[in-house]
């Protein structure tokens, strides 16, 4: 099993500012906790950040016929980005939302989620978390313990 965890811009500067709504905990802590969990799992994960729409959504299409599942936090990108949502679904990988922050009680704004429309989980508000529980949301998608 496969699985691509993509993140959008920013991210990479976790636990620089604003550790309020992000928390303490760096993008290298983000990378470490998913590689972790790829090795209690048994999966192969490939890790990916990238300030660039474009780059965002090229790894996406670059993932058809690879990958089986996507765990993507688009960061600035969800509210934004249609050309990420066209990406998802062309190639139609089951994927999964994740926010570090509650999304739903910020900025008006923060509001809209375009790539949402192509997800089928969204995990929010649970800090770093959230990315282990989409990676083990989706291994069991995957394998056929949980439906749709
Ligand atoms: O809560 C999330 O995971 C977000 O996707 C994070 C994005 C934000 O634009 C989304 O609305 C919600 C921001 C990424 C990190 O931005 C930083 C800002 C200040 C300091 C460090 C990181």
């Amino acid at each position: 099993m496969k699985i691509l965890v993509l993140n959008g811009p920013n991210i990479n500067m976790l636990g620089i500012r604003e550790p309020g709504i992000y928390g303490k905990s760096t993008f290298a802590d983000l990378l470490a906790l998913i590689e972790q969990t790829a090795k209690d799992e048994g999966i192969e994960i490939e890790q990916y950040q990238s300030n660039h729409e474009g780059c965002l959504v090229d790894k996406i299409q670059e993932a058809y016929g690879k990958f089986d599942g996507i765990v993507i936090n688009p960061a600035a990108y969800t509210h934004t980005s249609i050309a990420i949502l066209d990406a998802l679904k062309a190639v139609g990988i089951p994927a999964v939302e994740v926010h570090i922050s509650d999304v739903s009680q910020r900025e008006d704004f923060r509001q809209v989620s375009y790539a949402r429309l192509a997800c089928c989980k969204t995990i929010m508000g649970h800090g770093l978390e959230g990315y282990r529980e989409a990676i083990l949301y989706l291994k069991a998608l995957l394998e056929g313990i949980i439906g749709l």
